[in-house]
């Protein structure tokens, strides 16, 4: 199997995590052909990363992915031993996953401030800000999601309270970890565990990557072509 990655993507992350948690060895890792472009589109309808390769039968979605991985590799389990469990490790992987990062990825863009919308700021990042303070009253206090060890939910939350740690301070929103102690004390203890903190090197080699591409024009060059890309494939389609 392929997992089709990049570092920077942290929902692709979340996945990565789990694999190197989990131990499995027989998925390779890779950056996507085309991705952004048409073509990508044209084979992959969701257009998005993370994506399964089974042989050439692909699977989107990083949530449904990492259930999938817990059903063929169920040892070492990142669910619950009872169904409860999982159903508390699956709440807090939501919110993790919908509730903090889909409003993180939407509002990256708004990190160039030539371009922003403070509508746009205020909406995800006051949403993002508020789901924080649910999650600090939810969250365990032992260094771990839930459960004492490390499940599912770590996977999810690892690469979402990155994003709030490096891109929230770009659209003017500070300290929205270190206001809720108990996530900002989750935020401390995870990092030093190994599978988080290779997954969370990979994220910042994949940001640092990006800043260096948007400072010497790179980015907007590849993103005008994608646009001009779409749009050509748009024409030809109508
Ligand atoms: N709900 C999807 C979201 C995946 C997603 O948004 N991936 C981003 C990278 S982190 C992407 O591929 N973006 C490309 C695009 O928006 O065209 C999942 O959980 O896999």
């Amino acid at each position: 199997m392929k997992l089709y990655s990049g570092d920077l993507s942290p929902y692709s992350a979340r996945v990565r995590m789990q694999i190197y948690a989990k131990g499995i060895t027989d998925i390779t890792l890779e950056r996507p052909a085309h991705f952004g472009m048409p073509k990508f589109r044209e084979d992959h309808p969701i257009g998005r990363i993370p994506v399964l390769d089974i042989d050439g039968d692909m699977m989107p979605e990083s949530e449904v992915i990492a259930e999938y991985l817990e059903a063929i590799y169920p040892e070492p389990s990142m669910l619950g031993k009872t169904p409860r469990e999982t159903a508390h490790i699956r709440s807090i992987t939501r919110i993790g996953d919908i509730y903090i990062m889909n409003n993180m990825f939407m509002l990256s863009p708004q990190t160039r401030a030539a371009t922003r919308n403070q509508g746009i700021v205020d909406l995800l990042g006051g949403q993002v800000v508020r789901n924080l303070k649910a999650l600090d009253k939810m969250i365990g206090r032992d260094g771990f999601a839930c459960r004492g060890r490390l499940t599912m939910a770590d996977c999810a939350l690892t690469p979402a309270l990155f994003l709030v740690e490096n891109v929230l301070p770009a659209v003017g929103i500070e300290n929205a970890i270190a206001v809720n102690a108990n996530v900002a004390a989750y935020w401390a203890a995870i990092q030093t565990n190994e599978h988080a903190a290779k997954t969370l090197s990979e994220l910042h080699r994949g940001l640092e990557e990006r800043r260096e591409m948007i400072r010497n024009g790179s980015f907007d060059k590849i993103m005008a072509a994608a646009a001009a890309a779409h749009a050509a494939a748009e024409t030809a389609t109508t």
